[in-house]
């Protein structure tokens, strides 16, 4: 199967949608949006691999249709086929990707994974309503120093799409994170559950003032919010307590991850990969197994919403 280039309506006319997606696209069924940051930079090579099957096939599962974002020779491409991920799992060099970086990868015909930002203004422009993650990027905890606040923040502000994750990543500042959201009005609500979630760990801590109680819930808020303002309906899932990584394991190995940060002096966009490194190998594959559990336990979830988001439209259409 080879994604031939096809025109999306709103996005650069060198956008490629692969046949699988477009087709979906076009006669209204669930389609699910996965980026490919967390592959190629988040999860460790040779097991990014099998994760990236592995999250397909959790939103298959769901009910729709997967279509895994990245930028190739510059081309974004929605929905990829097996050697173009083998391409993203395996190149050591894969730019990392946000909204500021797609026009010069397209420019300069550069390959690169796709953040949550950029993977969610790619989706939403293809037509895509549904998204899944691990974890989103957020305010880090030097960040009164630093000024290093993810842009997947300021995309999601203004990003018509859902968002499935475990909450923000718990290397960053959770409460700060949720603050920002909500001063950029972006709507957030816990998945059966008002504990919002801390990726690793079920409970970050911090507490939510919405949930919703099935997949026809976030569908329907996600409709209310589209018909209202831009910006992005985040879907907070909880790992159940008992998948979860042991709390005294995640607070003793963070603690570590980011001293190790401070101490080789990284900045910038190399600060998440680096420390969600550390943790993978502080952890002995502790972090890894949870954060790749996670990521499939979202995948199923964006599925099941993606289902109930098409059904929305079939009956709004009647
Ligand atoms: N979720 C994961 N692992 C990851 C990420 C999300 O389980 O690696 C990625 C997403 O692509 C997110 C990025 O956009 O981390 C945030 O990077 P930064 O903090 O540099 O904005
Ligand atoms: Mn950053």
């Amino acid at each position: 199967m080879h994604a031939s280039p096809s025109p999306v309506p709103g996005t650069s006319t060198r956008t490629a949608v692969s046949p699988e997606v477009a087709d979906a696209l076009g006669t209204g069924r669930p389609v699910v949006a996965l980026e490919s940051t967390l592959l190629a930079h988040g999860l460790p090579r040779p097991d990014n691999r099998a994760a990236a099957d592995a999250v397909e096939a959790a939103v298959r599962a769901g009910g729709a249709v997967p279509a895994t974002i990245a930028v190739l020779d510059g081309v974004p491409h929605i929905g990829l086929t097996p050697e173009q991920v083998d391409r993203v799992c395996a190149d050591e060099n894969l730019a990392k990707l946000g909204v500021r970086d797609l026009p010069v990868a397209a420019a300069l015909g550069r390959s690169g994974a796709t953040t949550v930002s950029s993977t969610a203004m790619l989706a939403a422009s293809a037509g895509i309503g549904v998204f899944a993650t691990g974890g989103l990027g957020g305010v880090h905890r030097q960040a009164a120093d630093t000024f290093d606040e993810s842009a997947d923040l300021t995309a999601l502000s203004r990003t018509s799409i859902v968002v499935v994750c475990a909450g923000v990543k718990s290397i960053l500042d959770v409460p700060a994170t949720l603050e920002r959201l909500e001063s950029l009005s972006v709507t957030v609500v816990g998945y059966r559950t008002t504990a919002f979630p801390g990726f690793y760990v079920t409970d970050s801590g911090s507490s939510l003032d919405w949930s919703v109680a099935d997949p026809e819930q976030a569908a329907a808020v996600f409709a209310f919010r589209r018909e209202g303002a831009p910006g992005a309906v985040v879907v907070a899932n909880p790992l159940p307590a008992d998948e979860q990584l042991d709390p005294a394991l995640h607070d003793r190995v963070l603690a570590g991850a980011l001293a190790a940060a401070e101490r080789a002096g990284v900045r910038g966009k190399e600060v998440t990969p680096f420390v969600l490194d550390h943790l993978h190998r502080a952890s002995e594959g502790a972090t890894l197994a949870v954060n790749v559990r996670l990521v499939l336990r979202n995948a199923e979830l964006a599925g099941q919403i993606a289902v109930a988001l098409a059904a929305r439209a079939r009956g709004a259409a009647r």
